[in-house]
């Protein structure tokens, strides 16, 4: 049975400048939050919240519970092994901070305690323009192409399942779409949701340093979604091996096709499954029939 919770007075809304100007809000859902410390410390990420395009709260799931143990997990309908993550912390956890501007989070004196009201059976609308996303290995593939679609929200919401398994319907009446970031298996989201997280802040204008680059990343439309060739910097020579003359030529125009067959080839030998859906020129299949390569019909 639960424990009655005391309901204070709505607590004001940290909702820092930072947040609101952002060009994507996140909003994590996770029993470990100090897991993204070290990850959202660094680099690009840290950089783009530095530079107010993005911005992200974590919510300890655990805050929401109400019971004097703040159990968030029971064990699973049918025996077996493993515990689930209940519901209704997760379901109380979205839906108290999604029916609030970006940027806010739950004092931390009002964790367990004095939550805002929420009624257990009747779910509040939440905003539609905001994706709700279990990371979980029952999901889709993420690929580039769900990352470019996601970028286009100014807020996601993303849930963080440990490995065992969550509750099923957290992902039928509360998730809005289920993502896992490939065929294997990890102790639970939260490193998923980071890799999300950077996949995503990578195609927010300005975070990298040089605007082309996000473009001509590997799987990005800009390479028509190829590979990258290789690439080389100084010293010329380093342990016998040479950099390729062509990038020393100076010459613009052979570089660059030179640059496109490396891609083309790379691609033929490491993923060709990648060419089925590749962009190609007639001058790439051209090039690609040389190498033995023909279309699926
Ligand atoms: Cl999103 N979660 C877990 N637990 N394992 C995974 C995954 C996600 N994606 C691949 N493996």
């Amino acid at each position: 049975m639960q424990t009655p919770h005391v309901v204070t007075d709505d607590a004001p809304a940290l909702q820092t400048d930072e947040a609101t100007a952002s060009r994507i809000h996140f909003d994590i859902f996770t029993l470990f939050p100090q897991m993204f410390s070290g990850p959202f410390d660094e680099s690009i990420i840290q950089r783009a919240r530095a530079n107010g395009l993005i911005s992200w709260a974590l919510h300890n799931i655990r805050d929401y519970t109400t019971d004097r143990h703040h159990v968030c997990d029971d064990t699973p309908y049918g025996g077996g092994g493993g515990m689930i993550m209940k519901p209704q912390p997760i379901f109380r956890a979205i839906e108290t901070v999604l029916s609030r501007p970006a940027g806010w989070v739950l004092p931390a004196e009002a964790a367990y305690v004095s939550l805002p009201p929420w009624e257990a059976e009747a779910p509040p609308s939440l905003p539609p323009a905001v994706p709700v996303i279990l990371l979980s290995p029952q999901g889709r593939l993420l690929n580039q192409q769900i990352v470019l679609e996601l970028s286009q929200y100014r807020r996601l919401a993303l849930i963080c399942g440990r490995y065992e398994g969550v509750d099923e319907r957290v992902a039928s009446r509360l998730a809005t779409d289920e993502l896992s970031i490939g065929d294997y298996v990890l102790s639970g989201g939260e490193l998923a949701a980071m890799v999300l997280v950077d996949a995503l802040t990578r195609l927010v204008p300005g975070a990298l340093g040089h605007c082309l680059a996000a473009h001509q990343d590997s799987h990005s439309p800009g390479l028509g979604g190829l590979l990258e060739g290789p690439h080389y910097t100084r010293p010329l020579t380093f342990r016998q091996e040479t950099a390729p003359e062509i990038l020393l030529s100076g010459h613009h125009a052979q570089v660059h096709q030179w640059r496109r067959e490396q891609a083309l080839a790379r691609t033929l030998v490491r993923r060709p499954d990648l060419l089925e859906s590749a962009a190609l020129s007639a001058t790439d299949l051209a090039f690609l029939r040389r190498l033995g390569w023909e279309p699926k019909a």
